[in-house]
């Protein structure tokens, strides 16, 4: 019944394809303090005008005669920082999970937004959430790591307004994630929350890339280019610059807004690549009819060529370190430039070209500071182990999480591998979901690698096979091991690896957990000596792998996660961290810091 009053107040699908490159915008935050109702048993749901003794969270009734009887009252109701995840912001929802009603006031002159359009843009918000603008529902939106946006322009008025988000971060088996996950269930408006101000007509996403060598080395390089507007209308010209390249170049829109994809030519001494040692962005402008956005952007090729990756042609080790989105020093959700710096400053300091950000796509700081810094990024769904498989919905569900994390981040140039799923026990339907994909992922987006988390199998005691049907969908091979954790480190040196597949290997997980302080001897399971040991043996063990292209050990830093209850030891946190949830070192980030040193010194043919 809650549901159905919900529907009847859809007015209108508000909801737009997201906008590419958001931070190119002038903007109204909405960030900063909202009240917040609790909401146990979903009764803001329930909606006045069906039930006259209910008034509905999202209607923000107040009272307009003395016997009203409106049990709720958001500008009574506490307030919390947003973004933030709930669960570190009131001691009270550390293990919350299900509906929290979220509300700001906020006020606007007619002039800001005359003649353009108002896009409410969300970072993202933790799992399933419904906004509603000055009491008009806009949109559902689920999923809880990727951005979106309304069109609300003509839901504001003139002076005061107001927005409500109805979260909830209830776990169902057929989510993506699903019911069951090693990380912490942050709920809430997690990232940043903005009015954008677009024109009327504009670029809703456009990619820039420079095109693959396919092996050749010519004088020329391509950029390919293509565009598509917000309206369907042919005859608009959308022109790209890049000054400091001396490019200029203007194109005419078809019937449906799109520039087809297009190219330029540059010489190719002339252009300098985007690497992590010159990270390299040149300034871009792309207007349509008058009005100019910019951008930085990377030229780099990532390809592999048999068991090697190659970055503008030459084979590279991707010295990596998996990473949760939290923050640095204590839990809860990063959400900032700071959050970002310091994270991968860590991996920085590490020796690391290259981290994989597990096991959702991060906030877009991450992704843009990284770049800024010369470090190589891994990103990914999550499609987490046992998804429901058969089910329609959840596939459209982790698909459309895929197309957002692809469209957000398409522009830039660190990220060189998108992956589509983290151990998933093998079977029929699970081959058919990720076939599709992956299929997909490569549609849009033909310049990246593909990969995903596998698991290996026991062929016998200490050989170690890796057989997976999804092998002839994905470039790369990865997959996560854990010897010396759920098995004894000293069958390391006896291991072997059989890997089948004439294409490069990650390592996509591999370590163990120490409670940073405690120390003991090398066999004693938690001591700092214990990982250190790990570390050495694992390293010695992998760097035997034929065709090893690169390692993304877990973890850089102790995450919460509700599996992990051991007292005294674990607390909540998983402590497979080279660094502690407050930042501290363990012994076993030096055996890495040392094995990468060696790495980055040993020249690759
Ligand atoms: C894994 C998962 C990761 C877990 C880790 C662990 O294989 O991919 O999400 O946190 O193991 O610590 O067990």
């Amino acid at each position: 019944m809650a549901m159905a009053a919900v529907l009847t107040v859809s007015a209108q699908d508000a909801e737009k394809p997201l906008l590419q490159n958001v931070m190119a915008y002038e903007s109204v935050s909405l960030n900063g303090d909202w009240n917040y109702i609790v909401d146990v048993q979903e009764e803001g749901y329930y909606d006045y005008r069906m039930n006259p003794t209910r008034w509905g969270f999202f209607q923000n009734a107040k009272p307009q005669k003395p016997e009203d009887l409106i049990e709720y009252d958001f500008d009574k109701s506490p307030t919390m920082r947003i973004p933030s995840d709930w669960n570190t912001q009131d001691e009270r929802l550390f293990f919350y999970e299900g509906t929290v009603w979220f509300y700001k006031k906020f006020s606007v002159e007619s002039s800001a937004f005359k003649d353009k359009l108002a896009l409410l843009w969300f970072g993202a918000v933790n799992y399933d959430s419904h906004v509603y603008v000055n009491g008009k529902h806009v949109g559902h939106h689920i999923g809880g790591f990727t951005p979106f946006n309304y069109d609300v322009t003509n839901l504001l008025r003139e002076g005061d307004n107001n927005v409500i988000v109805k979260v909830d971060n209830k776990r169902h088996a057929e989510d993506v994630p699903t019911q069951i996950f090693d990380w912490w269930n942050y709920g809430g408006i997690t990232r940043d929350v903005k009015l954008v101000k677009v024109p009327q007509l504009y670029i809703e996403d456009y990619s820039l890339q420079l095109e693959k060598t396919n092996g050749k080395s010519d004088k020329t390089r391509t950029i390919s280019f293509s565009a598509h507007l917000n309206k369907k209308e042919a005859g608009h010209k959308v022109t790209v610059s890049i000054p400091e390249l001396k490019l200029e170049q203007t194109f005419t829109t078809d019937a449906d807004g799109n520039v087809q994809s297009s190219t330029f030519n540059v010489q190719s001494k002339k252009l300098q690549l985007w690497s992590p040692e010159t990270p390299k962005l040149y300034e871009v402008s792309l207007s349509v009819d008058a009005s100019t956005i910019n951008d930085q952007i990377g030229f780099r090729t990532i390809e592999t060529r048999d068991k090697q990756i190659l970055l503008n042609g030459q084979p590279i080790f991707l010295r990596g370190i998996s990473i949760h989105n939290e923050k640095p020093n204590g839990g809860g959700r990063a959400n900032s430039v700071e959050d970002a710096r310091t994270l991968l400053s860590w991996a920085k300091e590490l020796g690391c070209n290259f981290v994989r950000l597990a096991h959702y796509p991060h906030h877009e700081e991450m992704v843009r500071e990284a770049e800024k810094m010369g470090i190589l990024v891994w990103s990914e769904i999550p499609v987490y182990w046992t998804i429901a498989w058969k089910n329609p919905a959840t596939f459209e569900n982790a698909k459309r999480q895929l197309t957002d994390m692809i469209l957000r981040d398409h522009n830039r140039a660190n990220i060189i591998i998108w992956s589509i799923a983290n151990e998933t026990p093998h079977s029929a339907e699970r081959d058919d979901f990720l076939g599709r994909l992956a299929q997909y992922a490569r549609s849009i987006d033909a310049t990246r690698l593909i990969s995903m988390a596998m698991e290996v199998t026991s062929a016998s005691n200490y050989v170690n096979r890796l057989n997976d049907n999804m092998n002839k969908f994905v470039d790369v091979v990865s997959f996560n091991q854990y010897i010396g954790w759920y098995r004894d480190v000293n069958d390391a040196p006896k291991m072997k690896w059989e890997i089948p597949y004439n294409k490069p290997v990650i390592i996509s997980e591999f370590g163990g957990g120490a409670r940073y302080g405690y120390h003991g001897e090398k066999n004693q399971r938690w001591t700092e000596e214990f990982q250190e040991n790990l570390y050495r043996e694992n390293i010695a063990m992998l760097d035997k792998i034929e065709g090893l292209a690169g390692t993304t050990p877990w973890i850089l830093k102790d995450f919460r996660s509700p599996r992990r209850v051991l007292p005294g030891i674990q607390d909540f946190y998983n402590r497979k961290g080279l660094y502690s949830d407050k930042g501290e070192k363990k012994k076993a980030f030096f055996v890495l810091q040392d094995w990468y040193k060696q790495k980055a010194s040993q020249p690759l043919h």
